[in-house]
């Protein structure tokens, strides 16, 4: 019988590959998971490192016996990986985000030298290479050393767990036919145990199939009742069992309806929910199973049905918390931004191998072929072959799921690339990026007029906030918690108003790094999480979601505990409740009572000194409630955020401006007319994308984009960009525009 055994233990690490295949005394000590980004990674700059690194492990031969297979399994080394071992590369395998194995049994001596060099420098072939976020290095997942018998299930090709049990569903008569299959090295019979149901199967040329028929099932039916079937698969040889495999299955049908989104075993069942990136402050990529814990449980906190596992394939762990947790997922491979033709294998690899390891999972539902992948560049014939060949090969491993893709906005709906995939999905910002809010809602009704019969989803929509930043007049582009909760309050109106939405994933559930990220207060983070890349700290949103989504753990919450120092006299106090009504007190005596609205109260209070605000409501007996300070001042808190931008706002309301010369009030497109205001223009866009990171920097050259940015002004554009631009540069600008004649 197989045997894992740990080896992420005793580790050696050098960033210094010139010290040679020996592992040389300055070597650090490590135990994996490991990363060398977790600290340059998350702190701005775009400068974190990226090269190859080299991991090693000494270790004496295994006790084996004649016939018994050496196997190391690593769970996940970005991005690619070459494994020597006693000096003879064995494999480099370039997927940062999947499990790989190498059987070193040939080469084993009695002392052995594992060296892995791991590499995550830029290339033109190996994915992702342009992203919103920090590709870490390192060999950040564990790895185990496997001993298998000389008869064995197939263990090596695609990290493949050597089986595929496939269930098809029939609601009306409760019952499911199995597909078992078995790929094996020798043996004689596969034994497939489903439930409490068996069934064997011969090998022949390494392969064994049979099905089994399963009366009364007991469905997989998300997150009211995700249950599990164990399946067991053994091997045997003669009469004795030499090798066994095992995982687990959910019984669901779903499908998909053009009106009424998404059906789970034959009732509507709307997907609401978030995306996730795995990474931490702190420790990177490099994260232990309590860290995977305490996410699950935050997205259950919320009352999320469903996870976007952006933009990559995640920890079997973490797929396995889903399917625990009957949350509907979203897998994907990094085929993301920016199209690279020589990249076209390593996206195949990259999805042959997502599918391979996470057939089983019943939490998954769709494979996501690539995500904003027109964001950048132009939009060619191989652009849309390599989607042909990535849908086709999904259809070909996995007959059972569908496909999808998520658009960046400037994708037209028109394009040929939209039908690529069994559903389509778009990431829309406006109201954030570009836009209003109202454009949001403008868009999905017009997609969905003008192509009645395509499934449409919304898979990314956030606005940053850093959770320092407050204002009493929340607007686009300030960075507050007080604006993401205008945001987020608008989207879910029009999510809830469009029951045609197969699925919609909040961006993001934690904010995360994205190390080109300089913005909000914040140097190399993205923060349109609902929560805090430490997961210390909830924002106000997230319980705009939990009020909504979450109907049993029933809570008060009051927003703007941040927002201590106040300057307005009558000020706005909002609460997040899931209770039908909430009372509001302020030092002690009742205010009003208000039924929630969409899991809001808002009241307005008039404030002169020091105040504690507290709401309460109740369920039956039960009585929840929430407490604030807060302070009546006579100037802003300067810690409350950008207050250059009211400067800005306030002296280009006020100045005179001469029209027959060009100024911030002009159009992108009209300033790009004169030659000498183009120059200026085009280096102020320069610098602004530069301070976004590079999925900004990626857009350069985006027609679309470039169309609805010539329509804007620089003054809208400048509200919109936040800080990225100091006011007295605006000034500046603004003068030195005005000496040139239009
Ligand atoms: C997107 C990308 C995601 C980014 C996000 C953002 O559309 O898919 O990777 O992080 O926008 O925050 O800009």
């Amino acid at each position: 019988m197989r045997k894992i055994l740990e080896f992420s233990k005793g580790w050696k690490f050098t960033k210094d590959v010139t010290d040679g295949a020996a592992v040389g005394a300055k070597w650090d000590e490590v135990d994996l998971p490991h990363t060398w980004n977790n600290v340059d990674g998350q702190d701005g700059g775009n400068d974190y490192y990226r090269g190859t690194c080299m991991y090693a492990k000494k270790f004496a031969r295994p006790e084996i016996t004649p016939g018994q297979r050496v196997i190391i399994e690593f769970l996940g080394a970005a991005l690619s990986a070459k494994v020597s071992f006693n000096n003879k590369e064995l494999t480099n395998h370039e997927d940062g985000f999947s499990t790989f194995r190498v059987d070193v049994t040939d080469y084993l001596e009695d002392e052995n030298v594992i060296m892995v060099a791991v590499d995550n420098s830029a290339t033109d072939r190996i994915y992702p290479q342009k992203a919103d976020f920090t590709f870490y290095g390192g060999i950040y997942r564990d790895v185990n050393m496997i001993i298998v018998e000389e008869n064995h299930f197939e263990i090596i090709k695609d990290g493949t767990t050597g089986i595929k049990i496939t269930p098809v569903v029939n609601l009306e008569s409760k019952s499911a036919e199995i597909k078992c299959e078995a790929w094996t090295v020798g043996g004689d019979k596969v034994a497939f145990t489903v439930g409490d149901l068996t069934a064997e199967a011969d090998v022949n040329n390494g392969y064994a199939s049979c099905n089994i028929h399963m009366e009364n099932i007991h469905l997989w039916d998300g997150i009211n009742d995700p249950y599990l079937y164990d399946v067991q698969a053994k091997l045997i040889v003669g009469s004795e069992a030499t090798d066994e495999v095992s995982t687990r299955i959910g019984l669901r049908k779903y499908e998909f309806d053009t009106e009424r989104g998404f059906i789970l075993n034959g009732r509507e069942y709307p997907l609401r929910g978030v995306s996730r990136h795995q990474d931490r402050a702190g420790v990177g990529n490099a994260i232990t199973q309590a860290m995977h814990d305490e996410d699950m449980e935050i997205i259950k906190e919320i009352g999320a049905n469903t996870i976007r596992l952006a933009h990559y394939q995640h920890a079997q762990y973490f797929y396995d918390l889903c399917d625990e947790n009957g949350m509907i997922v979203w897998a994907e491979i990094p085929f993301i931004t920016q199209f690279m033709p020589n990249g076209y294998d390593n996206t195949i690899l990259q999805m042959r191998e997502l599918i391979t390891q996470c057939y089983h999972h019943p939490s998954i539902i769709c494979w996501g072929l690539s995500n904003e992948i027109t964001a950048s560049g132009s939009i060619t014939d191989e652009l849309y072959a390599n989607h042909k060949a990535l849908n086709d090969l999904c259809h070909e491993m996995d007959e059972t799921r569908v496909t999808t893709m998520a658009h960046a906005f400037m994708l037209e709906p028109e394009d040929k690339l939209i039908e690529m995939a069994d559903l389509g999905s778009y990431n829309l910002y406006y109201g954030w990026y570009l836009g209003e809010l109202e454009e949001n809602d403008e868009f999905f009704d017009d997609y969905h007029k003008n192509f009645p019969n395509r499934i449409i989803g919304f898979s990314e929509y956030g606005a940053d906030a850093n959770p320092a930043f407050q204002s009493p007049n929340p607007e686009k582009g300030d960075y507050t918690e007080t604006y993401q909760c205008v945001y987020h309050e608008h989207i879910l109106k029009c999510i809830n108003e469009r029951p045609f939405l197969w699925a919609t994933h909040v961006w993001n559930m934690f904010d995360f790094a994205a190390d080109g990220r300089d913005e909000g207060g914040k140097n190399g983070q993205n923060q349109k999480g609902l929560v805090t890349m430490d997961r210390k700290l909830k924002k106000d949103a997230f319980y705009l979601y939990k009020a909504n989504w979450n109907k049993t753990d029933k809570f008060v919450h009051l927003c703007g505990s941040r927002y201590k120092d106040r300057v307005e006299a009558e000020t706005e106090v909002k609460v997040y409740s899931n209770l039908d009504k909430v009372t509001l007190f302020l030092d002690g005596n009742e205010v009003a009572t208000t039924e929630t609205d969409m899991g809001t109260a808002v009241f307005k209070i008039n404030i002169s000194g020091n105040h504690v605000v507290e709401a309460r409501g109740n369920d039956g007996n039960t009585g929840y409630k929430d407490i604030i300070e807060i302070h009546k001042v006579d100037e802003a808190n300067p810690a409350y955020g950008l207050l250059k931008k009211e400067e800005v706002v306030n002296w280009f309301d006020k100045d005179t401006i001469d029209p027959n010369y060009y100024s911030i009030n002009d159009t992108l497109g009209a300033l790009k007319e004169n030659p000498q205001s183009a120059a200026i223009v085009n280096n102020l866009m320069a610098k602004l994308v530069a301070s976004r990171g590079d999925v900004a920097e990626a857009t350069v050259g985006n027609k679309t984009l470039e169309k609805m940015l010539n329509k804007m002004t620089l003054v809208a554009l400048f509200k919109q960009a936040g800080d990225a631009v100091p006011g007295d540069m605006i000034k500046q600008l603004n003068d030195t525009l005005q000496k040139i004649k239009k």
